[in-house]
């Protein structure tokens, strides 16, 4: 049976191995990155969290008519603390809808539940611990569902998956069924990069985390101070990248992958996308599946935007 490990193993093995070397933002997320990346969600700089939530605390009620609430499933992916998704729940019919909160953290599951009771106690919550990639054929059914997928998590992923996950999710899907999409919108660079370069290091100690997990899980030997984090931003084609970079001339031993890996000084491996929208480019990507823009909500500085698309 090929574990986790041993997947994780082989991505890393592919990764360093190439001539532009890259790992994948998916393993981001062990205990410390979850925990990490809770902190950026509340850094000034970070205002992804902030938009979205104005938006649910704002037009929470429109988007809730416009979704409707006959009896209804709401899945959401990826569901983290339900801060701002609670903004939005508060607007449904308790008494028509089922609420699913998947997420690959366990701890996030337990915590999501609990709370959902605490704020809304009449809603029925369902927490489903695991990967959502791996799951949505089983999000086939014959009630009427809104998949949410908040947050420009979608952003994580280059146009060629977002429209193969899209898809996806489209194929499970019934006529009127919808999704609600988060997605970080397109603006200067000013205001982008210093989300994803913040003066206090968070997100250094993010990107950098997937160093020390190579260390922690496959028995790697990075000595993370010889590495830093890179964040760049290209404004006209609207993609934010992050990078690790070498500082020195070295070479990483690890035991798991039996390799080891040279770096040049200033050496790049990149780390993660994080794509910024307009209509134009979602547009491009939901094409060829038969989904349906239906309605679109921003923040009060159009630095975010919420959509709904019907089947
Ligand atoms: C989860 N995802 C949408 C975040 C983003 O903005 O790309 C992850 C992140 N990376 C650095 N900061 C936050």
């Amino acid at each position: 049976m090929i574990t986790e490990k041993t997947l994780f193993a082989q991505h890393v093995e592919k990764g360093l191995s190439s001539t532009q070397k890259f790992l994948s933002s998916m393993y981001f997320y062990d205990k410390k990155g979850e925990a990490l990346f809770r902190e950026i969600m509340n850094l000034e700089e970070y205002y992804l969290t902030d938009c979205e939530m104005e938006i649910l605390r704002v037009q929470g009620n429109e988007i809730a008519k416009a979704i409707g609430d006959e009896p209804l499933d709401i899945i959401e992916l990826g569901a983290g603390d339900g801060i701002k998704t609670k903004e939005l729940l508060k607007h449904f019919d308790f008494e028509n809808v089922t609420y699913s909160p998947i997420d690959i953290s366990e701890q996030a599951i337990i915590d999501i539940t609990a709370k959902m009771k605490e704020w809304l106690p009449q809603l029925n919550t369902k927490g489903i611990c695991g990967d959502y990639f791996k799951m949505i054929g089983d999000f086939k059914s014959d009630r009427k569902k809104v998949i949410l997928f908040l947050g420009s998590n979608l952003g994580n992923m280059t146009d060629d998956q977002a429209r193969g996950f899209l898809g996806q999710l489209h194929q499970v899907m019934n006529t009127g069924d919808s999704i609600l999409l988060g997605l970080d919108l397109i603006k200067s660079e000013d205001i982008v990069l210093p989300a994803y370069s913040d003066s206090k290091g968070v997100t250094a100690q993010f990107n950098l985390n997937l160093l020390e997990r190579i260390n922690r899980e496959l028995g790697g030997d990075f000595d993370t101070s010889q590495f830093e984090h890179l964040a760049t931003y290209n404004e006209k084609e609207g993609i934010a990248k992050s990078f690790i970079r070498s500082k020195t001339d070295q070479t990483v031993i690890i035991k798991e992958t039996e390799g080891s890996y040279s770096f040049k000084k200033g050496e790049l491996i990149h780390t993660e996308v994080s794509r910024k929208y307009d209509l134009d480019i979602i547009r491009k990507i939901i094409d060829g599946t038969s989904l349906q823009l239906k309605y679109q909500f921003t923040d009060h500085r159009q630095y975010f935007t919420n959509l709904i698309f019907t089947k």
